[in-house]
C-alpha cells in the first residue's frame, strides 16, 4: 500500500447499522471545500473557524435533501490527522450513510483504507508509532486493565521512555565518534569507562522493559487458562463457579465434558480466557480420545494450567509429568477439590505446595504416584475459592511490581526491536572491553539506535507501517 498522502479520504467512523447518530469522517486538503459543495447551512464551511459545528442539510446532486446533519470543521494542523478534516454527524441509517459517502465519492473523495486516518496522524507527527498502536489497543480493549494500559501508552509513557533511552544512546555514540575523529590508531578513551557505564545503564533499562512484556501482554490480551484433570473431579464445576453461571454441564457421570468449552471472564479488570477440557483417561471411545487430544492443544496454548483432582485421590504424578512436557512447571496450579468429602477436613485453608501423602486410605498411599497440591478447595461448599482466584491472578501476572502506569511493552514488535537493540549494545560492550576499533562500536550503537527509533517510528519503512495499520478498522 503506497498511498498518496495529500488526497482526500472518507469513511464511516461509527459502527455500521441503526442508531442515534453516525459520524462520517473526511480528511485531506479538499475535505472542507468538498463537504461545503453539498452542504446547505447558514454559513459557508469554507469561511468558518476551526473547531466549530454547523447545522444544515446535505443535498444530493439533484438537489434533494439526503439528511439534516451537524458538520464539525477542523482546520489543519489542529485535527486528528493534522489535515483539514470534517465530521458529518447524520442520522444513523445505513441508507443515509451510504448516500452521503456515495455523493462524496462522485466528488473524487476516496474511500479510506483501514487505519488511514491514524496513519496520516502519524505521518503528520500527531502521534508516534507506539501511540498509533495504542489507538488500536484502546478500540480493541475488553477489560478495564487493558484500557488503562493502552491509555497510558497513548499518553506517551512508553514513547518518552524509549525516546530518552535513544537520546542517551546518541550521546554515547557521539562520544565514541568524537574519539574516532581525533584518534588515529588505538583509541585511548579518556571516556571509555564513562561510555561503558552509560551503555550498561541503557542495557539494564532495556532489560527492565523486556521484563514487562508478559505483564503487558496479559493486560492487553488476557490470560489463557486450561482446566485439566481426570474425569469427574470437578473441572466443569470450577469453570461454572468462576463464571458465576452454569455454563458447562456438570454431572456425576465421568466423561461428561467431551469438547473444550471456552469462556471469558474479567476478574479485577484482567481478562481470563478459560478452557474447560474433557477429563483425561485412557479410553477406547473415539469421541473421548478426540476430546483428550483437544485438551492437549488447550494446554499447549495456555499461560496457566489448573490441574485438578479430588482430595481423596491426590494429584497424579504421571499426569503432572505429562503436563510439564507441554508447559513450564511454574505455570501449573495443582488443586485438590471436594474437600467437603474429606472427613477430617484437616485444613480448611489453603496449604502451600509440599510433598505430602494424599488423603486416602493407608493401603493406597504411594508417594511416587501422587504429589502434593498448591491448594485444597471445595467448589460445592465454597471453601478456598478466593485463595484459588488469588493464586490464579498471581501466576498470571507474575510477582512483579509494574503497574499500568509503568512503561510497559505489550506487543511483539516492541519486544523484537528492544531485543535487537540489547544484542547490539551487548556487542558494543564486548568490543569496548576488548579495545576494538571505535568503528565497530559505532556500528553497533547506531544499530541499537535504529531499533529504538523503529519502536516510536523515528525510523520506519512502508512494511512496518502497513503491518501496523492493516490491523485497524476502517474509519480510524
Ligand atoms: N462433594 C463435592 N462434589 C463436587 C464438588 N465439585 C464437583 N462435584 C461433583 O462432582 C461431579 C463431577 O463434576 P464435574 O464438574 O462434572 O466434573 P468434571 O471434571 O467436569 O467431569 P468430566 O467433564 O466428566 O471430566 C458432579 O456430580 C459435581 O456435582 C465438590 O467440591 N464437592
Ligand atoms: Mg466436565
Amino acid at each position: 500500500m503506497n498511498l498518496l498522502h495529500n488526497d482526500t479520504i472518507v469513511a464511516l467512523a461509527t459502527p455500521v447499522g441503526e442508531g442515534a447518530i453516525s459520524v462520517i469522517r473526511i480528511s485531506g486538503k479538499d475535505a472542507i471545500i468538498k463537504t461545503d459543495s453539498f452542504f446547505e447551512g447558514k454559513a459557508r464551511l469554507t469561511e468558518v473557524k476551526t473547531h466549530t459545528i454547523h447545522y444544515g442539510n446535505i443535498l444530493s446532486d439533484s438537489g434533494e435533501v439526503i439528511d439534516d446533519v451537524l458538520v464539525s470543521v477542523f482546520i489543519n494542523p489542529n485535527s486528528y490527522t493534522g489535515e483539514d478534516s470534517v465530521e458529518i454527524s447524520s442520522h444513523a441509517s445505513s441508507i443515509v450513510v451510504k448516500r452521503i459517502i456515495e455523493e462524496l465519492v462522485t466528488k473524487d473523495v476516496r474511500l479510506a483504507e483501514p487505519g488511514e486516518f491514524t496513519r496520516r496522524a502519524f505521518l503528520n507527527g500527531k502521534l508516534d508509532l507506539t501511540q498509533a498502536e495504542a489507538v488500536a489497543d484502546i478500540i480493541n480493549s475488553r477489560t478495564e486493565a487493558s484500557l488503562r494500559g493502552a491509555r497510558n501508552q497513548l499518553d506517551g509513557i512508553l514513547s518518552k521512555k524509549i525516546d530518552s533511552l535513544r537520546a542517551e544512546l546518541i550521546h554515547s555514540t557521539s562520544l565514541i565518534e568524537l574519539e574516532l575523529d581525533f584518534a588515529e590508531e588505538d583509541l585511548e578513551f579518556v571516556s571509555k569507562d564513562k561510555v561503558l557505564g552509560e551503555i550498561q545503564n541503557i542495557v539494564n533499562e532495556i532489560e527492565m522493559l523486556l521484563g514487562t512484556y508478559s505483564f503487558g501482554r496479559v493486560l492487553r490480551d488476557g490470560v489463557n487458562v486450561a482446566i485439566v484433570g481426570k474425569p469427574n473431579v470437578g473441572k466443569s464445576s470450577l469453570l461454572n463457579y468462576i463464571l458465576k453461571e452454569s455454563r458447562a454441564i456438570v454431572s456425576e457421570i465421568p466423561g461428561t465434558t467431551r469438547d473444550v468449552i471456552r469462556e471469558e471472564v474479567s476478574i479485577d479488570g484482567i481478562l481470563f480466557k478459560l478452557f474447560d477440557t474433557a477429563g483425561i483417561r485412557l479410553t477406547d471411545d473415539a469421541i473421548e480420545k478426540e476430546g483428550v487430544e483437544r485438551s492437549r492443544e488447550a494446554v499447549k496454548n495456555s499461560d496457566v494450567v489448573i490441574l485438578i483432582d479430588e482430595v481423596v485421590n491426590g494429584i497424579p504424578n504421571e499426569l503432572y509429568n505429562k503436563l510439564t512436557e507441554l508447559i513450564d512447571e511454574e505455570r501449573i496450579i495443582t488443586v485438590l477439590n471436594k474437600l467437603d468429602l474429606d472427613n477430617s477436613m484437616l485444613s480448611r485453608r489453603a496449604s502451600q505446595r509440599r510433598i505430602e501423602a494424599p488423603d486416602r486410605g493407608d493401603e493406597l498411599i504411594n508417594e511416587t504416584k501422587y504429589i502434593g497440591s498448591d491448594i485444597k478447595i471445595s467448589v460445592k461448599e465454597n471453601i478456598g475459592m478466593n485463595d484459588l482466584l488469588e493464586l490464579l491472578k498471581e501466576k498470571s501476572l507474575g510477582n512483579n511490581s509494574f503497574t499500568e502506569k509503568s512503561a510497559v511493552i505489550n506487543n511483539v514488535r516492541h519486544f523484537d526491536a528492544l531485543s535487537k537493540a540489547k544484542r547490539d549494545l551487548e556487542e558494543a560492550v564486548i568490543s569496548l572491553n576488548n579495545n576494538l576499533s571505535g568503528e565497530f562500536i559505532s556500528v553497533n550503537l547506531r544499530g541499537a539506535e535504529d531499533s529504538l527509533g523503529e519502536i516510536i517510528g523515528k525510523v520506519t519503512t512502508d512494511d512496518i507501517l502497513n503491518n501496523i495499520f492493516h490491523n485497524f478498522c476502517i474509519g480510524k
